[in-house]
């Protein structure tokens, strides 16, 4: 079983609390490829649902109907969702759009209290490499301004006001994740959301093989020149180092390398558009 809780995410999830009770929104991002095993129900607790925006982060690596099936079993759970390719910056008016419509209730009281309307807080979380830096410049693009601290509040904080009326927390909440079972840390691991001390590179090399073999076979095919593809997982990983050439001295494959090479393959989307849910 994978386990995984470095020091700095006992930091990172005091500093998430306490930026919670500076925003009005938080973004949660999600790797689109396995929203479900992204997710963190102790943070969503910690929210008001409706001020939560779930955002599958990296849509361009992601199965399309898997993905719209994740998207539908979070609007049927009450989340408000968007799909984002941060990489090329696609997604995002989408993103906006709903943070203008959550605050809008918000604004409203303002108005009705005779209070100025300020610009909503947002603030961005999510797990290591789902794409919250990218994801933040993108947002930020090049009209980025930094705003000061505000009295008060939130001293010490940076916001970059991205529009006219929206205010950004400039550094995101590194998320921890919660692995509930070995599926789920498989999963982590295979995304590189989970430090690499904490597993083992061929174990989880076995599962992509095992979830190329039920549902991608012909990746195994016609990329890796696996003739035959119902033989255990094991011997298709060690064909596949045939393949490329990834041998001992002895002629025997190479198991450490050929397992880097397809998790790297995978992580890169090379292997074509392959999702974990
Ligand atoms: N294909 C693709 N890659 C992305 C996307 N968003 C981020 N990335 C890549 O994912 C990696 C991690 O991104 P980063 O922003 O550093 O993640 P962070 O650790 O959450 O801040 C980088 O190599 C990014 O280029 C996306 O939407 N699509
Ligand atoms: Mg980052």
């Amino acid at each position: 079983m994978i386990q995984w809780f470095p020091g700095h995410m006992v930091k990172a999830r005091r500093e998430i609390e306490e930026n919670i009770k500076l925003v009005d929104i938080v973004i949660v991002l999600l790797d689109a490829r396995a929203p479900m095993a992204c997710r963190n129900p102790e943070l969503e607790k910690m929210i008001r649902q409706k001020s939560l925006i779930m955002v599958l982060n990296k849509i361009d690596l992601a199965d399309a109907q898997a993905a719209s099936r994740s998207k539908e079993h979070l609007k049927k759970q009450g989340y408000l969702v968007a799909a984002m390719d941060s990489a090329h910056c696609r997604g995002s008016k989408r993103v906006l759009d709903l943070t203008k419509q959550v605050y809008a209730p918000l604004a409203e009281m303002m108005l009705r209290k005779g209070r100025r309307v300020r610009p909503v807080r947002v603030m961005v979380v999510g797990v290591p490499n789902v794409g919250k830096s990218t994801f933040l410049n993108c947002l930020a693009g090049r009209k980025m301004a930094r705003v000061g601290e505000k009295p008060g509040v939130t001293r010490g904080k940076q916001w970059l006001r991205i529009r006219e009326d929206i205010e950004l927390l400039d550094t995101p909440g590194l998320m921890w994740p919660k692995i509930e079972d070995e599926k789920q840390g498989l999963k982590l691991a295979l995304l590189n959301i989970i430090g690499e001390n904490a597993y083992q590179e061929y174990n989880v090399a076995l599962y992509l093989v095992e979830l190329l073999k039920e549902r991608h076979p012909d990746v195994l095919r016609e990329r890796y020149r696996v003739q035959n593809v119902d033989l255990p997982v094991e011997d298709i990983l060690a064909a596949i180092a045939a393949s490329r050439g990834l041998l001992q001295k002895g002629g025997q494959p190479d198991l450490d390398k050929v397992s880097r090479l397809v998790l790297q393959e995978y992580r890169r989307g090379t292997m074509g558009s392959i999702s974990l849910e």
